[in-house]
């Protein structure tokens, strides 16, 4: 039997494309000089989409492509894929939750502690010779025992929480309710008031429409100036305009973002700022989660062939 045409929109790690290309005839999007050219030739054939959480799938794509089935993400968020064409068609959604919760807590805690500590100026500070000609390093805030926000205490909140009980922070978070596993952490409704009482703001919700921007201007005001907001979930939880303008002015006090709207491309303003710290969307990027992602997509996908149920899944 002929093998099935999936489209793959984005790379993936080598050990994956193996993998996947002894199960499928996978039609990399990414490579086409002409992408539009591309989809036309292969449309009648394409029965999945293999894609990246920051990727997602376009309505427009998915409108073309009559023969769709299942679109598997590479990733826990799925807010850049079109649900609601999907749903319209009966096309089935899959993700890659669990998977890569502790390492996404693990990269939002370093983030606090590396930019709360300087260390990134530190290491500068050693290797261009200030140590010796200036002395020593200017003095940073510490981490330990101060006020932490968690906003969103699902999966990554809920780990990220946890590490921060470690530096016997004093932690609230916010949700749609108050959580059962939120024992031991002040539940505080308002992300404005759980702004003003941190001193770090982790943002840890699943973006939807629903979240857009709930990072506002006066979230990011109630942090204010002594303030560290840190972002291991969606750029469009967050008013970036509004942030950019509060680094600047000096309104926040910093940031550690490892998501951004235009990413990779980020607006220039944030690689001048010496009050952030920037890391490129790689939160799941440690080896041993990636192969685990790539596997539950492999798993979704032969599930989903086989007519069996699916693993993970989101519609
Ligand atoms: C990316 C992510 O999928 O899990 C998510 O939602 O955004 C990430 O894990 C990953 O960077 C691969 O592109």
């Amino acid at each position: 039997m002929a093998k099935p045409d999936i489209l793959l929109i984005g790379p993936y790690p080598e050990w994956d494309l193996v993998e996947l290309e002894a199960q499928y005839n996978v039609l990399k999007l990414y490579e086409a000089e002409d992408r539009d050219a591309f989809v036309r030739e292969h449309a009648q054939g394409i029965r999945a989409i293999a894609t990246r959480g920051e990727l997602g799938v376009s309505a427009e794509l998915i409108a073309r492509l009559p023969k769709l089935e299942v679109v598997s993400v590479y990733g826990v968020g799925y807010d850049a894929v079109d649900l609601d064409a999907c749903r319209a068609r009966g096309i089935r959604v899959t993700n890659t939750p669990d998977v890569l919760t502790n390492d996404v807590a693990d990269l939002g805690v370093a983030m606090m502690l590396v930019q709360s500590r300087g260390m990134i100026g530190a290491e500068t500070w050693v290797k261009d010779g200030s140590w010796v000609e200036k002395g020593l390093y200017p003095l940073k805030r510490r981490v330990w025992g101060r006020k932490a926000g968690v906003l969103g205490l699902g999966r990554i909140g809920f780990e990220v929480a946890k590490r921060l009980k470690g530096f016997d922070m004093d932690i609230a978070y916010s949700d749609v309710s108050e959580k059962p596993h939120g024992e031991g952490m002040t539940f505080v409704a308002d992300p404005v008031e759980l702004a003003r009482r941190s001193d770090f703001l982790f943002v840890t919700l699943a973006a939807s429409a629903a979240t857009r921007h709930i990072v506002s201007k006066d979230v990011i005001a109630a942090l204010g100036p002594e303030g560290m907001l840190i972002n291991i979930s969606r750029a469009s939880n967050i008013d970036e305009e509004a942030l950019l303008e509060a680094l600047e002015s000096g309104a926040l006090g910093s940031a550690a973002l490892d998501v951004f709207e235009a990413e990779p491309k980020l607006d220039p303003r944030f690689l001048t700022l010496d009050n952030v710290l920037v890391q490129p969307h790689h939160a799941s990027g440690t080896i041993e989660t990636r192969k685990a992602m790539g596997r539950l997509v492999r798993d979704n996908l032969a599930a989903h062939f086989a007519g069996a149920a699916l693993p993970t899944p989101v519609l």
